[in-house]
């Protein structure tokens, strides 16, 4: 695969890295941040944010979109399930409740914390978002009491999509007394590819 990656860090892009190194895959990155909104980047991604990518010379955007692609043109490497399996189904699930149960509320808050201008940001957004971050975060908590990965009893792409929220939530606080979550994320940590930031 001939695969490029625009990417920035700390960024959603740690993920697809994460996923890159994973799988053992080559591939060229180009750091993008002088590029966000660029003509250029927009050929990729047409919202022009990051990550994105492009493999075999066709454009990908969408972090967990990306790190799906690449695992799943690599089943010898395990690290997502087959297509059409039940796994597979919760894998689906996992990825779409991270993303619009738990992410969503960060990036709002993120918006309305250092994205948009001063005079644009609602400091009342914060708190409530935070809670709606907390009630799906304290869904996957009581999942990882029973089981140390979210699909399949091992390591996946799923958690890489999943950590990275849990992780960027931990980060700004909110996952104090998820005891569960904090000790899979602690667990990821230890591994040589792990693209996650700890918490200070
Ligand atoms: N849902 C997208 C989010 C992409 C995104 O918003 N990336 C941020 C960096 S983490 C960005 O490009 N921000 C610049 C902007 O929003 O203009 C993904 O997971 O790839």
């Amino acid at each position: 695969m001939d695969i490029t990656l625009y990417e920035t860090s700390p960024s959603r892009s740690l993920r697809c890295r994460w996923t890159l190194l994973e799988l053992g895959l080559d591939y060229e990155s180009i750091e993008a941040r002088p590029l966000f909104h660029s003509d250029e980047l927009k050929l990729v991604n047409p919202m022009g944010k990051l990550p994105a990518a492009t493999i075999d010379g066709r454009p990908l955007f969408e972090s967990a979109a990306i790190c799906i692609a690449l695992a799943d043109a690599h089943p010898e490497k395990g690290l997502i399930a087959q297509p059409g399996s039940w796994d597979r189904a919760l894998h689906d699930q996992w990825t779409c409740f991270t993303l619009a149960e738990l992410e969503a509320w960060l990036w709002h808050s993120a918006k309305h914390t250092f994205i948009y201008p001063e005079e644009e940001r609602i400091a009342e957004v914060i708190a409530p978002n935070g809670q709606e971050f907390r009630k799906g975060a304290t869904v996957m908590n009581d999942v990882l009491m029973d089981a140390d990965h979210l699909v399949g009893g091992a390591f996946s792409v799923t958690d890489i999509i999943a950590s990275f929220a849990l992780n960027w939530g931990r980060r700004a606080g909110l996952t104090d007394g998820l005891d569960e979550v904090n000790g899979y994320l602690d667990r990821l940590y230890q591994r040589p590819h792990c693209q996650l930031v700890q918490p200070e």
